[in-house]
């Protein structure tokens, strides 16, 4: 059977595909498990330095949580499902590489909690979001009613919780739950793009921003200040001599 999760390198940049396209790339606890090992995989490798998590084929970036695994679970296997993916969601978004997510269709329900797990959002002009589940009657369970507001704001997300209603990439972007719209042909070439401009950067220093913006906003103001500065100390050693020491070279040659 093909894998699950296609696991791409093309230089510094990791390609994540969630590869069930006949059930849109719903999300059972196979893909899970094997999202969970690429996430540690990713985690261990040096030479990776962004990774773009997006689906297989036109359709669907993931349609969901897989409806048919879910329907006869009771309370404690939803609680045992609704703890794994939260654990390989959280274990992704605290990657030390910076993540984005290439949507390039329908993110409903745990697919826009999955991109809401990345770190950057780039969706096609076809893609549609939205978080169905009060509709089959169960509530967001892979992050979403915590990601959701503290992105997007509290009333914005019980408007889209509550009813439950599809948005298309346009409404995303105007609510800040996606940072730009592409048309679908140039949607992986864009998400490359954005990974280049940040591979441009100090492997280091693109690292320390992420875990001071991560873990700051999860703390208290002064507490994440105290962090910053920790973490900016933390990013003065060979990079930064290096990269400093290029930018006033560069100054003197031209002046
Ligand atoms: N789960 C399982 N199978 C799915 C899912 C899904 N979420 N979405 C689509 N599929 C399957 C369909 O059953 C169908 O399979 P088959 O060909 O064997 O019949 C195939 O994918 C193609 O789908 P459709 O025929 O439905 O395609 P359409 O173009 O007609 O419709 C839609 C596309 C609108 C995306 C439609 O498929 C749909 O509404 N899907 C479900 C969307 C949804 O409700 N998602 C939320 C699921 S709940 C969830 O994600 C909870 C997350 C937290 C869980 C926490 C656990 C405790």
């Amino acid at each position: 059977m093909a894998d699950e999760i296609l696991v791409q390198q093309e230089g510094e940049v990791c390609i994540l595909t969630v590869n069930r396209p006949s059930a849109l790339n719903a999300l059972n606890t196979k893909v899970l498990a094997e999202l969970d090992k690429a996430a540690d995989q990713v985690a261990a490798d040096p030479a990776i330095r962004v990774v773009i998590v997006t689906g297989a084929g036109e359709k669907a970036f993931v349609a969901g949580a897989d409806i048919a695994e879910m329907k006869d679970m009771d309370p404690s296997q939803a609680h045992e499902f609704g703890l794994y993916g939260n654990k390989v969601f959280r274990k992704l978004e605290l990657l030390p590489q910076p993540t984005i997510a290439a949507v390039n269709g329908f993110a409903l329900g745990g697919g826009c909690e999955l991109a809401l797990a990345c770190d950057l959002r780039v969706a096609s002009a076809s893609a549609k979001f939205g978080e169905p589940e009060v509709s089959l009657g169960i509530i967001p369970g892979f992050g979403g009613t915590q990601r959701l507001p503290r992105l997007v704001g509290v009333s914005r997300a019980l408007d889209l919780i509550l009813t439950g209603r599809m948005i298309d990439a346009q409404e995303a972007l105007a609510l800040g739950l996606v940072d730009r719209v592409v048309p679908a042909e140039t949607l992986l070439e864009e998400c490359r793009k954005v990974a280049r401009a940040i591979c441009a950067n100090g492997v280091q220093a693109v690292r320390l921003a992420k875990r001071a913006i991560r873990q700051g906003v999860e703390r208290d103001f002064e507490g994440g200040c105290r962090q910053e500065s920790e973490l900016f100390a933390e990013s003065f050693g060979p990079e930064q001599r290096e990269r400093m020491a290029a930018f006033l070279e560069k100054k003197s040659r031209t002046a």
